[in-house]
This record gives structure tokens, sequence and C-alpha cells, in this order.
């Protein structure tokens, strides 16, 4: 039996099908494994999710993607479930709620039923698979429920919860309907986590004037002296810990020969530009794609950016495309780059290269090294693992990186040039500035700080802080 289950809404792979109509299991998108990989290694461990289609239920079994000592356990969701747990509740409810209602979230009392009822089989399931007394952490805004549901069930168990999304300021977060069963599914847990320390307070003082809890007022750490919330007799300890990534991978991929030299021939094949600009996202209207196009609009309006020597490249991996507000943020991204490449392309040079597919790894390192400034302009994310994977490929030290102030990874990368994504003269200044100081020591010491701080910060550290906080 496991001592260490994770749960989260999905696999770590996916049941495929193909063009013959076989099945086969794929490394899910994504970089959960990778975060909790290490925190699996040399454990008997388990993974509890659904396997990303409807109406299938697989028997447990294990894979490669995280080893053969981690047995997945999928639990199957029909295809209404899907609808209304995760597109409805989670992706149209809570997402836009928790990141600052950027759009509005809908409050649908029969999805919210659907998504009680979801949680309740994800926590039966980690409750009949987890060896007594171990420990389960459950992922994400999907399974907020489950760790009080799950305590009702396994009282014996040490149960971890880690939010991977922001925590909203306490005045939005009133607006849900279902806003104390929330509070009390995650005070389930023994050590709930967030990645900034300002996500944990909010939620504390939620604790208090929701459900009456009795809580400290102390200050809360980044990894350690999390604060506390007493409440049903029991105590829950609510901590910050940044997510990170695996920086040592990137920065190998970043000093392998063969990505400098694809780099190189990916700037050939854009045409040479003397500067090129670089945004990766999943399309999504958190992550601000609007704010930097406009911003870089302007910029060639102006004529302070030459569309002759600068081109942007931004990645947009699909995302959600069931959920309407995807489906219009897909449109008007299209829409202001064809406007900027109406108004600023040459004949077979494009000012804005848009690719709205998924790249392979290698792919993203190239371009992430080929790249003199990278975008990364979210109205709000709870860290922000594009700004950190940029950074730490940077073998060379060169590069400069823009960051909107409203991402978790603002509060560690210091040294970034920070901007305000609601002020498009601001973030226009700011890219102007990544763009001139190019090549300067002041850029390389700059970036030279970015690499350290997410080299000495990895993922392994993230998971070892919360494991340790959660075995405290
Ligand atoms: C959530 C929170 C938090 C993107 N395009 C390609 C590709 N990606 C990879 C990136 C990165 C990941 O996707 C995106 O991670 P982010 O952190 O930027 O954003 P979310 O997906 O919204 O993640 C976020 C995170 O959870 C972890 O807690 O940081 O705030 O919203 O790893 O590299 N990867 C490949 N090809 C692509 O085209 N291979």
């Amino acid at each position: 039996m496991p001592d260490l289950v994770v749960v989260a809404n999905r696999l770590p792979v996916d049941l495929v099908t193909a063009d013959d109509g076989s099945e086969h299991w794929q490394a899910a998108p994504g970089g959960l494994v990778t975060a909790l990989a290490p925190a699996l290694e040399g454990r008997r461990g388990a993974w509890v999710g659904w396997p990303g289609v409807p109406d299938v239920a697989p028997e447990p079994f294990s894979d490669d993607a995280v080893g053969p000592d981690v047995m997945l356990h999928p639990v199957p969701l029909g295809a209404d479930e899907v609808a209304a747990h995760y597109e409805g509740a989670a992706n149209a409810t809570l997402w836009p709620l928790y990141h600052d209602v950027v759009v509005a979230p809908v409050y649908d009392r029969d999805w919210w039923e659907v998504h009680r009822r979801v949680n309740e089989r994800f926590a039966d399931a980690a409750a009949e698979v987890a060896d007594e007394g171990a420990t389960v952490w459950v992922q994400d805004y999907q399974l907020q429920l489950v760790p009080r549901m799950l305590r009702e069930r396994r009282p014996d168990l040490r149960i971890g919860f880690f939010l991977h999304i922001p925590f909203p300021p306490v005045e939005l977060f009133l607006q849900l309907p279902w806003r104390r069963e929330v509070v009390e599914g995650l005070l389930g847990a023994d050590l709930v986590g967030f990645h900034t320390p300002g996500g944990a307070a909010n939620f504390r003082w939620l604790a208090q004037r929701l459900c009456d809890a009795t809580i400290d007022d102390a200050p809360i750490g980044l990894r350690e002296a999390p604060g506390e919330v007493r409440f049903e007799g029991r105590t829950t300890r609510v901590g910050a810990f940044p997510i990170s990534i695996d920086s040592a991978t990137f920065a190998d991929r970043g000093a392998d020969p063969a990505t400098v030299d694809r780099a190189k021939e990916v700037r050939a094949e854009l045409g040479d530009p003397e500067v090129l600009l670089l945004g990766v996202d999943r399309l999504d209207y958190t992550k601000g794609i609007d704010v930097r196009l406009r911003a870089f609009g302007e910029l060639l309006d102006t004529g302070r950016l030459d569309p002759a020597r600068t081109m942007l490249v931004q990645v947009a991996t699909p995302s959600r495309e069931r959920v309407e507000a995807y489906r219009r943020t897909r449109d008007e991204v299209d829409r202001t780059v064809g406007r900027i490449n109406g108004d600023h392309g040459g004949l077979g040079r494009p000012a804005v290269h848009y690719l709205h597919r998924s790249l392979p790894p290698a792919e993203l390192a190239a371009l992430y090294l080929a790249a003199d400034v990278a975008l990364v302009t979210p109205v709000r994310d709870g860290m922000n693992l594009v700004a950190k994977e940029y950074v730490a490929t940077r073998s060379d030290d060169d590069g400069a990186l823009v960051l909107s102030e409203f991402t978790g990874a603002a509060e560690e990368l210091t040294e970034a040039h920070l901007v305000n994504p609601h002020d498009l003269d601001g973030v226009a200044a700011a890219i102007e500035a990544a763009v001139a100081g190019r090549g300067t020591d002041e850029a390389r010491r700059r970036m030279g700080a970015l690499r350290a701080q997410v080299r000495e910060n990895d993922v392994a550290r993230w998971a070892a802080a919360f494991l340790t906080a959660l075995d405290g």
C-alpha cells in the first residue's frame, strides 16, 4: 500500500486514441509530473486522477511517466460531469473568481452539485488507496472540497493541499455562494499551501470570518513560519511555498550545443531580426497576451521600435477550447495579431509570428535562448513557470525579462523589468528599456541574479519544503 498519495484532477498520463482506433497512454501536458516526481521518488507512491477522457474506467496501472513504483488510479468522469465539474465549476466559476474576476464568474447551482459529487468520488478513491497513516497530497482548485471529505473517511491520514493558482482578495472570494463550504473543505487538511504569503493570509482571515475559526496573526513566512487556524478541535497550518521548475534541466538544455545551434537557426529562419521578443503561454485570458500585443503595436505605431528590425514570436498553446471565454480570447488575439501585421508586416515578414500550438520541449528551449526579451504580462497568475524557464535556460546570462507584478514569480524575480499590466505606457516603456539594454553589463547583472534565484529555488526545494512542513 502506498505511503504517499497524490490526488490531482488529471493523471500524469492521458488515454489517447490513435488513428487506427488503438488506445495508449501518453504523458499529459503540464508540469505537475515534473513538480511531484522528486517527492514520489523512492516512495511507495500512488496517483489518483481523471484519465483525461470521459466515460472510461481503467484498472490501476503504472507508467514510465512516473516510474514503476507509482500506481496510477483512474477516477472515471462522465461527459456530463466533465462539462459541469471541470469546464463549469472549475474553469468558469473558480478560475475567473480566483484570477480577480478578469471575466465574470458563472455561479451555477447545478454545476456545483456535480462538482461536490466529483470531489466526493476523488475522496473515496484516495481513502481506498492510502495506507494506514499515509500522507495524501491534494492538488489545486478543482479539488478544494476533498481534504475535509477525506478526513471524514480516514482520520488517520496526514493531509496536505496545495493551490496552484492565486488565492483571491477576500472581497472577491466573498462573492462565491459556496464560500464557507470551500474554506471548510480546505480546513480538512493539516497544511494548506499557497504560492505567496499574501494568499495564505487571505485564506487565514476568511477562516475566521466565515467559519469562526481561531487564528494567529503572526506574519506568514516563505517556506517557513506558517500561520495557524484552529477549527473544530484541530489545527490547520497555512503557508507559502512558491513552486518552481527543474532548473538544472533547463540550464543543461540552454547550454547544450544542439540548443545553441537551433537557436541560431531559428533566428535565421525568422529573417535574422535584430531584436527578437517572445511570449509563451497557454491561451488564457489571464495571461495578458493582449496586453503585450497592444504595447508592442504601440511601440511600432509610434516608431519607438522599428518593424524592419524587430519581431515578436508568440506561442499560445490551445487551452479549454470548449469554454466560451476562451473562444472569445482566441478571436481577440487573432484580430490583434492581424491588425499589427497588416499595419507593420512586410512581404514574407510579419511583425508578429503567432503559433497557436504546442511545441516540443527542445524547440521551446531554442526559442528561450534565441529571444532577446521574454514578455510575461499576465493580469493575474499564481506563479508563472515560463518566466522561470526563460531565465534558467539563458546559459549565456544574456536576455531580459519583462514581468507582470501580478504574478507570483514577481515576488522572487525582483531583478526583472517589473510592470503593471494595466498600465500600457509602463509596459511599452519597460519593453523599450529591455530592448535598449541588450548586451550591457547591467542587463547581464540582472540576468545573473535572476538565474541564481531560480537555480537555488528549484522544484525539488518546493516539494521538500511542503512535505517537511506537512510532517512537522
Ligand atoms: C498553473 C498556474 C502556476 C507552454 N507552452 C508550451 C509549453 N508550455 C509549458 C510551459 C510551462 C507551462 O506550460 C505553463 O506553466 P505556467 O506556470 O506558465 O502556467 P499554467 O499552465 O497556467 O499553470 C500557474 C502553475 O500552475 C504551477 O503551479 O505557475 O500560475 O496558472 O511549463 O513551459 N511546453 C511545451 N510546449 C509549448 O508549446 N513543451
